[in-house]
């Protein structure tokens, strides 16, 4: 019997991709959830999920009533507004509304009576505790890795009270206003106890450092974060580019953090639809270009948020080792562009990025969003993999396992650890 390895078959290989996406526990490296402990941060239940910001969106486009009407209801009055109008007046075929009936169907409720009222007898007879043990078991997701805003009152008093933390939930310290809401900024430091001054001279940027170093410590946060504009630009004489510089990378490379920098978010284009009010709009790649090269002992964690900034992304990647690739983020998380972006990046990238991330803002949005993006991962990973078998490479199931690991999980957590 020749010990030369053999090339599996199309089918074989189909098979081997499938075992790994599907039972390949998930690290889910941005979220919006929450501990049980820190109330009502934790959004979970049927009557979330159906007045997520997503579809609070096409349901005001549906037209009957406006944003600030469907505002002005109770939240049960909402989604029954919501499943009446994109659910039973409607085909529930966007991506939002499919998410939805994937959650219902995966946690066994008959989706095909249509049945509101049995909907919510279901959740209603959950705990939160109970609800994340089934959501991550469902979903097969081994960690959610938090939001967690300092600058947020409700939030801060969850961490100042010290509510508990589930183990399989990681902090991040995320800090928007440190970079895009100065003067305002200087208000909600001192408010906090931090003397910081628009001038964002030496003696500010040291309380900023310490702001940093507080709540790092208090959150055990695993990296910060931050989301930016379009407009985005480094070096500038901005006062993100001076907090960038004299406060969060300095203490990122004391700490060995990395920074995660989320970019192309257009704020309240349409202030009544409220936290649905924001848009997008290419950014300027060759300020992150900028940024990596000027900073090589920093690491960033990078996704953007305009279709059109995602090849020249990642080729920004292949020129840069401290840009860690991440996720179809926010109106890119579509079946459509998922999947042009994860056969791109891999083209360019091979197995060194993290095709995807849920960004749920509700619990059980964990179950649809990786449902959805798993099946396009591994229809994308079957031509990958037969490709090079088509070239003669012997394919092995474990090679298949080691790179289906790497997405889900080991890029991220080994990105982490490195120094
Ligand atoms: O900045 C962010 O973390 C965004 O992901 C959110 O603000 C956004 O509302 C969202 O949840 C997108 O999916
Ligand atoms: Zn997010």
């Amino acid at each position: 019997m020749s010990d030369h390895p053999t090339v599996p078959s199309v089918a074989v290989v189909a098979q081997w991709v499938d075992n790994a996406v599907w039972s390949t526990p998930i690290v889910d490296l941005h979220t919006h959830l929450y501990p049980p402990a820190f109330g009502s941060l934790l959004l979970y239940g049927i009557d979330e999920l159906l007045t997520y910001h997503y579809l609070v969106c096409e349901v005001v486009r549906a037209g009957s009533i406006d944003a600030e009407a469907f505002y002005a209801m109770p939240k049960e009055k909402q989604a029954e507004h919501v499943w009446q109008t994109l659910f039973l007046e409607r085909a529930p075929v966007s991506e939002a509304c499919r998410g939805v009936l994937t959650v219902l169907r995966r946690l066994k409720l008959d989706v095909a009576s249509r049945d509101l009222k049995s909907y919510r007898a279901f959740f209603k007879s959950q705990s939160p505790a109970a609800q994340i043990d089934l959501a991550m078991k469902t979903a097969n997701v081994r960690t959610i890795v938090m939001t967690n805003d300092p600058f947020d009152p409700v939030e801060r008093e969850c961490w100042m009270k010290k509510a508990a933390v589930d183990p399989r939930m990681r902090a991040v310290l995320r800090i928007d206003p440190l970079l895009v809401g100065w003067p305002n900024t200087a208000g909600a430091l001192s408010a906090m106890g931090y003397t910081a001054g628009a001038d964002l001279g030496e003696k500010s940027m040291k309380e900023i450092r310490r702001f940093l170093n507080d709540w790092l410590d208090r959150m055990g946060a695993i990296y910060i974060a931050c989301s930016l504009p379009p407009s985005w630009k480094y070096p500038d004489d901005s006062p993100s580019t001076k907090v960038l510089d004299g406060a969060i990378l300095p203490i990122c490379r004391e700490r060995g953090l990395p920074m995660a920098m989320m970019i192309g978010v257009n704020k309240l284009v349409n202030p009544a639809l409220r936290v649905g009010g924001d848009s997008l709009a290419k950014a300027d790649i060759r300020s992150l270009e900028r940024i990596l090269a000027a900073n090589p002992n920093n690491r960033f964690l990078i996704t953007m948020l305009s279709r059109e900034n995602q090849h020249e992304l990642a080729v920004t990647a292949r020129k840069f080792r401290n840009l860690f690739l991440f996720g179809c983020w926010w109106f890119l998380n579509n079946p459509v562009i998922i999947e042009e972006m994860t056969r791109m990046r891999m083209e360019l990238l091979g197995p060194s990025f993290t095709p995807q991330h849920s960004d749920a803002r509700v619990l059980e949005q964990i179950i649809y969003k990786w449902d959805h993006s798993r099946m396009i991962i591994a229809k994308v990973l079957k031509d990958k993999f037969n490709d090079i078998a088509a070239a003669g490479w012997p394919v092995t199931e474990a090679e298949v396992q080691r790179t289906v690991s790497a997405y889900f999980a080991d890029n991220f957590e080994n990105f982490l650890k490195a120094k």
